[in-house]
Order: C-alpha cells, then structure tokens, then sequence
C-alpha cells in the first residue's frame, strides 16, 4: 500500500515534469545574413550561425531560428584582410558590408552599435601598411554587455557595397547594410542590437538539457570532457 502510494506520488511528479507544448517550426523564423566577406552570429549569448565561405565567393546565409524575447543580437563580421596589413590580393584596400533580416522584422540599421577592432593600412599606404587593433573585450555577445560607448553603425548604400554572389534583394527589405565608419579601412568589426518584445512569451515549456558551453570555448584545458562532480562516470583519469 505504502509502495503503491510512492509510486503513485512519484508518478505525479514524473508527469508534473513533463513539458506539454513543444516548439514546432511554425515557431521558428526565417533569418537571412550577408557579409562583405564573413560574420558568425550569436543570439542571447548564443553562437547560433557562421558564415560558411570566409573569403569569395560572396554568399547569403539563410537560417531557422527559435526566436526568445528579449533578443540580443550580436555578430562579428570580416572584410578579406591579410591580419599583418590589412590588405588583400597583396597590394589592394578590399571594401566590406554585413546586411541582416529576420522574419520578425528585424533588420540592420544605424540604430545598431558597431566597434571596429582591426583597421589598416589606416595610413592608407598599401607600399609600407600598418595596421591598428583594439582588443575585442571579453563577452562582447553577452546579452548583459555594456555597449554604451560603442558607436552606431553607419549604413552604406547597395550600390557602395556591391553584394554579389547568391545576395537576394528581396530577402533584406527595409534592411541597410552597416559597417563602422570606414567600409574599406575597418577589416574587422563587432555589432551588436536588442530586439525588446515587452510582454512576450514563449509558446513553448521545453528548455534544451544539452550544453553546448565547451564546443564554442577555444583553450582545451577549459573543455576537458569529464564527468560533473559528483557523477558517475566511464571517463578514464
Ligand atoms: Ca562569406
Ligand atoms: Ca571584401
């Protein structure tokens, strides 16, 4: 009777745990990105999108994204530029661009805030180049980063970047395409945007259990595919 009743109560809580709505793909929304030349994007903290080509040719990213409010948007984006000069071809100063739109209406403008981070031949001599780096501060696409002193961007017209490539007009309208100040000296550039939606919710209760901290982390020392403490584990020490 008492086991019964464990069980029973057990079950309740088994059943109380479960979720009852699961997101769909009517949940989620198209996104559509184009870099002069790569970017990669995170959402709410997140690595959710890499360009796939670095350098040429010219190409748009389209993704399905899971949307959650409030969103903030934060992508790294780079013009083809040797690190040591900031040249490409040997010899010529490239010229840049990154366009976005989401689904929900979520587009690049200059109301979005940019940091160039390497820049060059900011003496704008391709015969003796030199460059300049500004340190990319730590959590940059952190939801909860101050970008307050970061400038906003500056929209540049079609015609200036030239997309090429597979670039669908039609996918980007009512966005601009930005970059910091300068689309040729400016190789590498942060942005970041926050989409509010006051009062929004999913319609979802699932949360994902895997965590995916240790793939995007870079020092294997911080990576090491061990067992929490306390669980047990095959992991050989
Ligand atoms: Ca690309
Ligand atoms: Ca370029």
């Amino acid at each position: 009777m008492i086991a019964a009743a464990v069980m029973l109560m057990a079950g309740s809580v088994f059943l109380a745990q479960q979720p009852s709505v699961k997101p769909t793909m009517t949940d989620t929304m198209r996104a559509s990105m184009f870099a002069d030349n790569w970017f990669a994007m995170y959402i709410n903290g997140k690595l959710v999108a890499v360009d796939s080509i670095d350098f040429l040719p010219h190409n748009q990213v389209n993704v399905d994204l899971l949307p959650e409010y409030p969103m903030t948007i934060a992508v790294i984006a780079k013009d083809n530029a040797d690190p040591a000069t900031g040249l490409e071809y040997g010899d010529q100063m490239g010229d840049a661009g990154f366009i976005l739109r989401f689904a929900d209406g979520t587009v690049t403008n200059s109301t979005w805030k940019t940091k160039a981070v390497f820049r060059g031949p900011v003496n704008r001599d391709p015969r003796n180049p030199e460059v300049a780096y500004d340190a990319v501060p730590a959590n940059w696409f952190a939801p909860d980063f101050d970008d307050r002193e970061w400038s906003f961007a500056r929209e540049f017209t079609e015609e200036e970047v030239r997309p090429g490539g597979n670039y669908t007009r039609a996918d980007f309208n009512g966005a601009r395409f930005i970059w910091s100040d300068d689309l040729v000296l400016d190789n590498t550039v942060l942005f970041r945007y926050r989409v509010e939606k006051p009062g929004w919710k999913p319609r979802w209760d699932t949360h994902p259990e895997l965590d995916n901290t240790c793939v995007f982390a870079v020092i294997p020392l911080a990576c090491q595919m061990t067992a929490p403490a306390g669980v047990r584990s095959r992991t050989k020490e």
